[in-house]
Order: structure tokens, then sequence, then C-alpha cells
């Protein structure tokens, strides 16, 4: 059966802009965990938000070093920075599903 990679992931949005930012992807995963306890068995990728923000990429690094384990990716929609890193992501997780195929 054909499963694209792309929507076998969970992405997490993280406002970098917020204080809460290293402890917003936990208490996300425990509301997914509560709402359907398959979801938290998939694999992510974090997508740190509002990187145009003053600070924000020592934050970024930061939650990167609390999840080793998952992709962690900066974007702003304001400078349109990291965008085009976010696509290159998804198109990886294509050719990783063709190539599983
Ligand atoms: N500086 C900056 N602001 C952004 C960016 N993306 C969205 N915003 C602004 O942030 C505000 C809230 O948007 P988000 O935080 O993305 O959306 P949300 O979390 O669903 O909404 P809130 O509950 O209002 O925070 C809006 O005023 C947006 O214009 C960004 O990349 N950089
Ligand atoms: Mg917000």
């Amino acid at each position: 059966m054909f499963r694209n990679n792309i929507y076998d992931r969970i992405y997490n949005f993280v406002d970098l802009g917020e204080n809460n930012y290293l402890d917003a992807f936990e208490i996300l995963l425990r509301e997914l965990e509560n709402f359907s306890p398959d979801l938290i068995e998939k694999k992510r990728i974090i997508i740190g938000t509002k990187t145009d923000l003053e600070g924000t990429k020592d934050r970024l690094d930061e939650l990167q070093k609390k999840y080793p384990d998952e992709k962690a990716v900066g974007i702003s929609v304001f400078s349109a920075e990291g965008i085009p890193e976010l696509v290159k992501v998804f198109v990886s997780l294509v050719s990783e599903n063709r190539s599983a195929e």
C-alpha cells in the first residue's frame, strides 16, 4: 500500500517567540496522546516559528539539543527564512518513501 511519508509524520509547530518554547512540545505531545495514543508513535518534525524575532536562533538550537532524535526546522513567514529547508525536508521524505517501495 502506498503511504506517503510526508503524512506519516507529526508536525509540531513551536512558537519560538513564546517563553514556553521549551515546554510547548511536551505539552503538545501529551495533548496528542490523550487524543490518540497511536499518533505519538509517529515520527515527528519540530517546526520552530517566527525565527525573524530576536533570540529565536538560540531558542531553536536549545530545542534541537533537548530533542536530538527529532528534526527541528526554523521558519519565518515574514522573512521566508527556513521555508526552502522545510520544502527539502518534505522532498527527502518523499524520496525516502520511494526508495523503500
Ligand atoms: N514575527 C513573526 N510573526 C508571525 C510569524 N508568523 C505569524 N506571526 C504573527 O503571529 C501572530 C499569531 O500567529 P501565530 O502565533 O502564528 O498563530 P496562532 O498560534 O494560531 O495564533 P495566536 O493564538 O494568536 O498565537 C499573528 O499576528 C501573525 O502575524 C512569523 O514568522 N514572524
Ligand atoms: Mg501563536
